[in-house]
């Protein structure tokens, strides 16, 4: 009989989680306002707001950050980052940045004008959020299938061909900076981008003159999915994969407290020499000296680290497969989700799950709300609330998809706590019809409001 995989990887360091009691969680999460952010984290038991920033890293990672350069300017450990990038993404020209939304900050500010508009697949929150502080737009044209989650489909997260050059006929190139395409696609569900449409993409848009931008978070995971799912790639490396994904692109932005394996930081990928030059002013004024963007030499060197061990295959096969295992025991038991399952989280569709509950109620926050209630698990809405007001109207915009993501950090939990997330989640379906309402907000920002929002029962 064959072998199972396990993980590979054994456990050096620990940190103690505490149980709590219903009757408190209760209390701290009205203290809230209902809003699982702003809960204490040892409030918490399981933890699965995010995967960002959250990962374990290896004795490697903490071995290169003790030979961290701190040089204000022309640190080695600058050096190995654009090393590691250059081996193992192909970019020459790159910028570091203090997270994720620092390099679109960076990047939008050298591209994206007012009045113009940025198609994409399913843009994460962040990245609209710096389309329309520019009073840009944001257009979805993310395939039809995504927002079906009963349809099993293998890339979810694919640009609908049509869609795009429809844009780029409505709108003159000048009004196009670019196309966003983010790998795997948070906001549909952690749903990978095949390589066939990334290429398209690419072919596409060269014919109507519009540059490619890969919002990269999650960039090796997606590069698993394609491993497994489309054919004629069976057989390559995780690395000869992602060097072939981004061949196709312009540019790219990273979160590298995803698919980095690091706590903070972020960069921007460039292949274009005049790009890097309008990037660096930006990055010199919001971020630091383009040698170090807000990043401490020391987490450069985990990051040159991280990027080759999340694009190993091992890693990736016990990352994913303990995802797969979360979501298969909660599909077993009937509970309605995002399938396929997705590659940093359980998509729990809400919609589904409370079907009589007017979509008002903010159905994925009652249901994160419950989740914590039962079981001390907190994780995150992707709904109504992050969806936001739409900018030009001020009205709530209610998505295709009303989601409770579990996002697994990376290394950091067992298969123990995968079955007390899905016994928690499963006791809030077998009780789900005494659930008679949910919430309305009575506090929010401007924008990006799901952050800092105060809600009360309704
Ligand atoms: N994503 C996430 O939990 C962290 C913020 S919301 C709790 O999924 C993509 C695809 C992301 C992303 C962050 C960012 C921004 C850009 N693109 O958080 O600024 O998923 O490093 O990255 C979060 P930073």
């Amino acid at each position: 009989m064959e072998l199972p995989y396990s993980e590979p990887y054994k456990i050096k360091m620990v940190e103690p989680i505490y149980p709590s009691t219903r009757e408190e969680r209760v209390k701290w999460i009205t203290a809230a306002k209902f809003n699982l952010f702003n809960l204490k984290s040892n409030q918490v038991l399981i933890d699965l707001l995010t995967d960002s920033g959250t990962g374990a890293m290896s004795d490697r990672q903490w071995a290169a950050i003790m030979m961290g350069d701190e040089s204000y300017a022309g640190a080695s450990s600058y050096y190995n980052l654009k090393e590691a990038i250059k081996n193992i993404i192909g970019f020459d020209y790159f910028l570091p940045t203090h997270q994720g939304r620092a390099a679109e900050n960076v990047l939008f500010s050298a591209m994206v004008k007012e009045g113009q508009v940025v198609p994409g697949n399913s843009h994460f929150d962040t990245t609209k959020g710096h389309i329309e502080f520019r009073k840009a737009h944001a257009i979805d044209c993310t395939i039809d299938e995504a927002f079906n989650t009963t349809l099993e489909h293998p890339f979810k997260g694919n640009v609908d061909l049509n869609k795009l050059e429809k844009v780029y006929k409505e709108y003159p190139k000048e009004k196009i900076p670019f196309v966003i395409i983010t790998i795997t696609c948070n906001s549909s569900g952690g749903q990978p981008v095949s390589i066939e449409n990334m290429k398209a993409v690419s072919e596409l848009s060269k014919k109507y003159g519009i540059k490619v931008i890969y919002d990269s978070a999650r960039f090796a995971e997606n590069a698993y999915f394609i491993k497994l799912r489309e054919k004629g790639y069976e057989n390559k490396t995780i690395k000869e994969i992602v060097k072939e994904m981004f061949s196709y692109a312009d540019a790219m932005t990273m979160s590298s407290k995803k698919d980095g394996i690091v706590n903070i930081g972020g960069f921007i990928g460039m292949r274009d020499e005049e790009l890097f030059k309008q990037a660096s002013f930006y990055n010199i004024i919001f971020e630091g000296y383009i040698t170090y963007g807000g990043m401490a030499g020391r987490d450069m060197n985990a990051l040159a680290v991280g990027l080759d061990e999340a694009t190993e295959f091992v890693y990736l096969q016990s990352r994913i497969e303990q995802i797969a295992y979360l979501g298969k025991k909660l599909k077993d038991a009937g509970v309605p989700l995002q399938q396929p399952f997705g590659g940093h989280a359980i998509f729990v569709d809400a919609k589904r799950f409370l079907p009589n509950l007017p979509k008002e109620h903010f159905l994925a926050q009652t249901l994160a709300v419950e989740l914590y209630i039962e079981a001390g698990v907190r994780g995150v809405e992707i709904g109504a609330i992050l969806a936001d007001r739409d900018p030009d109207t001020r009205e709530n915009r209610f998505p295709d998809l009303e989601l409770l993501r579990l996002a697994i950090p990376r290394r950091v939990y067992t298969y123990k706590h995968m079955d007390v997330v899905a016994q928690g989640l499963i006791n809030v379906f077998e009780r789900r019809n005494e659930i008679l309402s949910g919430y309305r907000i009575v506090k929010e920002a401007p924008l990006m409001r799901h952050f800092t929002v105060e809600l009360e029962k309704i």
